[in-house]
């Protein structure tokens, strides 16, 4: 048979073989397996938060999906979009929770969650939706509609549904936003009074510079080989070519690698690290007691100190034990908190002060009560270690993120986002001011409409994003925020596009109440996430492969074509054309002021028209709209310079002509403006605050275990779970949760077993791992399995597939950031009685049908 053969022609032979009436039998309702093999399909370029695809489609099907032939080291999250496309729980028409169609916003909340959807058509959905805020901005005005809309969403530059939300709301009426994110809320509160700047994003000592000159690595609550598959741009994962050239180098060179961490982690295994393992949120102890160490033997760097750092004295004062606490901070006293040998943080603090040490710190640390301390005592550490600026040395926060350390061509802008004033725009890809540009970067739509009109006086107030169940509870209340008062706007209706909060946000029961607050709770998704089946109104959005966009890689390599490769999945519409919809219901003037009187492809050519005339002005070629567009992607160099790049090398070069941007003008070890502020959780210096939950803490004898909730390995956050991904890690359809071998036997429990995890704020379903890649006293359930209540919308109810942030406070770091916690105490038990089923991953039974 030849590939010519039309389709018409194949069904006959395939029919009169297999001996079916061929005639009754239409071609275009029932694709032949012949149809994928034989037929050569359509092939288009596409690209996720997982990488850059080609997309392959047969049978009018996305079916399969290949890597882009420039990532090198392609993740299987990949292989995540086609199946996900097709999910039982996709949304494939606007739906109505019952009691909402019949009484609008004086529905009873407390039936979210258990209550029927009725399917509706889009005209209906609009209307609802317009006519609800309209109410809203007249009877409480626009501050009352939460537009900060966190997470994760798709790649590209138009399909941004955050920052179309707020372009919507903020053309509409106003809305209330949100500041930082779950990410990174500490460490981007503190650093930027540490060193000036965001240490969360900016460029790392490149890679060529780590594998030629270091000797030691310290993985510091770190797990770059786990976390760097994903990017908040797309990524081109460089960073695993990287990672494999520093191991090769290591045998030859003898580079040592630690990874301090209460998990023996994706990274420590790759690179055989030896595992130090400290017990959670307790880093802060072990730290002070590694700089008391450094001082008392004077093994610290007084020159690097004296000269690059202020505030050292205040500091000196605090560790020796001459301030208020009168405790001194003595590797002794740190080991009885932290649970590392005294002797071992001895040996630590000399080793790295002997060897050429990088620090790379990461983020799950700071996810922690108190988390503003871990990294402002790094970079303290660090200071003392005296290596900041040398090569191979010093300290990085983002090694783990988005091809964190890879030599990258420099941008006008970096980030597609970075006009999004919602937080997430800083998480972009650092502009190194040592490269030359060699790539013009991406824009992307902005949150603000350029056109003229009342929308542009209008003010914007902010929330601290993990903050939003604390303003519920307490509209008017004053907090203080970052050296800031603000006054908790009165909610009544939430919009969220492109985030998931019933997985990202903390101690899901307290949640589930303070959501009836909300009069009206909107959402537009792909899927039914424990979110969507929240909401009152639930709109079908398409997914990344069904509609035309362009982006860029993280690291400004690339700039990708995203080519649709299917028609929307039932009647899923894009985020752009459900706002320009919504805005009809207002008047003609709102509708241009969103659109700017530009189609989708307009605007997609827009973007990269802007790209192409920066890149002309710096004298880089790119191609034609057109050119680009069929061949899917363009390539930029990375100049020479960007390899050799290390991190605060012009700072200690001369530290007068390039101070930094802190009062100063140095590393700020006491800052004067935080001491200014007189919190009782964020002092002037780093400083170890006994954390609310923890191994050490009272709480500990009735909840013995210090539970954990890293980054997953097959999933980004919650997406992905609702396809086969999942099926290579549940345990017995549950999200495993590790435990050490010791911590197991007590308590009856075998490799494999269904288990109860619970504490004071709720229980969870999880399956046994039993492993020593977990120390004693510690349990490890990842982020980001989907909600599950065996009685939906019942406060307290057993989430029977594994939602770790039932079990974690929603309390906030300290008064400087606000920000959020990842750890927990908890007790497990086996599971008795019958495994409840899971039933998250079907779509909800409607209403009459
Ligand atoms: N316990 C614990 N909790 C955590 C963390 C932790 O470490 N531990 N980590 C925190 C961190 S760092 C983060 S960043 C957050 C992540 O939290 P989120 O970003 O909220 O999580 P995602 O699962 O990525 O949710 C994104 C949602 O957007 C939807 N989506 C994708 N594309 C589109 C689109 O085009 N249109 C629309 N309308 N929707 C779309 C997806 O289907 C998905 O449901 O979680 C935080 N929560
Ligand atoms: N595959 C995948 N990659 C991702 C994501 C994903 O969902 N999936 N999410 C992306 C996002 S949004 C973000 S923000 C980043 C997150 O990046 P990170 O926040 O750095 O990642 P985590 O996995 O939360 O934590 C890293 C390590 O910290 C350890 N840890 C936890 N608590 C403590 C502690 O108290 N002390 C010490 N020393 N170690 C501790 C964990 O065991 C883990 O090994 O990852 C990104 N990459
Ligand atoms: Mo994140």
């Amino acid at each position: 048979m030849t590939k010519k053969m039309d389709r018409r022609s194949f069904l006959k032979v395939g029919g009169a073989a297999a001996g079916v009436a061929v005639a009754t039998v239409s071609a275009t309702a029932i694709p032949l397996v012949g149809d994928s093999i034989l037929q050569d399909g359509v092939d288009g370029v596409s690209a996720s938060h997982f990488g850059a695809v080609k997309t392959k489609v047969r049978n009018g099907r996305f079916e399969s999906v290949e890597a882009f032939e420039g990532d090198s080291y392609p993740s299987t999250l990949i292989q995540g979009l086609p199946a996900r496309t097709y999910a039982q729980d996709r949304i494939l028409y606007p739906c109505v929770r019952e009691g909402y169609l019949k009484h609008g916003y004086k529905s009873d909340k407390s039936k979210r969650g258990s209550d029927k959807y009725v399917r509706v058509s889009w005209e209906k959905a609009f209307d609802l939706i317009a006519d609800e805020l309209k109410r809203v901005y007249k009877s409480y005005g626009p501050d009352a509609v939460f537009g900060g809309s966190y997470g994760w969403f798709c790649v590209g530059s138009l399909n941004n549904p955050q920052a179309l939300v707020g372009r919507m709301l903020g053309v509409a009426g106003g809305y209330t936003s949100r500041t930082l994110t779950y990410s990174t809320h500490a460490i981007r509160a503190i650093t930027p009074y540490v060193t000036g700047g965001d240490e969360s994003s900016n460029q790392q000592t490149a890679y060529p510079n780590l594998i030629a000159n270091s000797e030691c690595i310290v993985f510091w609550s770190s797990d770059p080989i786990n976390t760097n598959q994903i990017a908040w741009g797309v990524p081109d994962h460089q960073s695993y070519e990287y990672m494999k050239q520093l191991k090769a180098e290591a045998k030859k060179r003898n580079i040592k690698f630690y990874c301090i961490d209460p998990v023996y982690n994706n990274t420590a295994m790759y690179f055989g690290a030896e595992h130090i393992k400290v017990r959670p949120t307790t880093d802060v102890a072990m730290m002070l007691g590694m700089a008391h160490y450094l001082y008392s033997e004077n093994l610290y760097s007084k020159e690097f100190v004296e000269k690059y750092t202020s505030g050292f004295a205040e500091f000196k004062a605090y560790l020796l034990g001459e301030g208020e606490d009168k405790v001194i901070k003595t590797p002794e006293w740190a080991a009885k908190i932290c649970g590392v040998e005294a002797s071992v943080i001895k040996m630590l603090a000399k080793e790295f002060a002997s060897k050429r040490t990088m620090l790379m710190g990461g983020w799950g640390f700071q996810r922690a009560h108190h988390g503003e301390q871990p990294h402002w005592m790094l970079i303290t550490l660090a200071s003392m270690l005296g290596q900041i600026g040398l090569a191979g040395g010093g300290f990085g926060c983002a090694y783990h993120y988005s091809d964190g350390g890879v030599p990258a061509p420099a941008a006008a802008t970096g980030n597609p986002l970075s006009d999004v004033k919602m937080g997430n725009g800083s998480q972009g890809a650092a502009a190194s001011a040592d490269a030359p540009a060699a790539s013009p970067g991406l824009t992307g739509i902005s949150v603000n409409s350029k056109v003229d009109g009342p929308w542009k006086q209008r003010k914007i107030p902010v929330i601290p994003v993990s903050r939003i169940v604390e303003c519920l509870e307490n509209p008017g209340r004053e907090i203080l925020f970052d050296g800031k008062k603000l006054t908790y706007p009165d909610l009544k209706m939430a919009y969220w596009a492109g985030g998931n909060p019933f997985h990202h946000h903390q101690d899901r029961n307290r949640m589930i109440k303070a959501w009836q607050k909300f009069e009206t709770f909107v959402v537009n998704e792909c899927f039914w996430t424990a979110t969507a089946r929240m909401a009152d109104i639930v709109l079908p959005a398409t997914t990344e492969q069904e509609r035309n966009d362009i982006t860029k890689s993280h690291t400004n390599s690339y700039i990708f074509a995203m080519k649709k490769a299917v028609e929307p999945v039932g009647e899923a519409m894009d985020d752009f054309d459900i706002f320009v919809n919504i805005l009809r219901r207002f008047s003609a003037a709102e509708v241009l002021a969103f659109t700017e009187g530009k189609s989708k492809m307009e605007w997609i050519k827009s973007f990269y028209d802007e790209s192409y005339n920066k890149a002309k002005k710096s004298g880089v070629a790119m191609p034609a709209f057109d050119e680009f567009w069929e061949k899917g992607f363009v390539k930029f160099e990375t100049p020479e310079a960007a390899k050799n790049f290390i991190k605060y090398k012009t700072f200690r070069d001369n530290p007068v002509t390039n101070r930094l941007g802190t009062p100063s003008g140095k590393i700020e070890i006491f800052s004067k403006k935080i001491a200014g502020y007189g919190y009782k959780e964020c002092k002037g210096h780093p400083t170890w605050f006994e954390p609310m939950e923890w191994l050490g803490s009272s709480v500990a004898k009735e909840f013995p275990l210090n539970l954990v909730s890293p980054h997953p390995k097959y999933r980004l956050h919650s997406q992905l779970n609702n396809t086969w991904l999942r099926d290579l890690e549940e345990v017995q359809g549950r999200e495993p949760i590790w435990m050490h071998p010791k911590d197991a036997a007590k308590r009856g429990i075998q490799n494999g077993d269904v288990v109860r995890i619970f504490n004071k704020r709720g229980q969870v379903l999880g399956g046994a791992v039993v492993t020593e890649a977990v120390m004693e006293g510690v349990v490890r359930m990842q982020e980001g399995a989907w909600y599950d209540p065996k009685e939906p919308g019942k406060i307290g109810s057993l989430c029977v597939h594994g939602d770790v942030n039932v079990l974690i406070a929603d309390v906030p770091t300290s008064e400087l950031a606000q920000g959020n916690q990842a750890t927990a105490l908890v007790e497990i038990e086996k599971f008795k009685g019958e495994i409840p089923a899971i039933g998250i991953f079907k779509a909800p039974v409607m209403k009459g049908m």
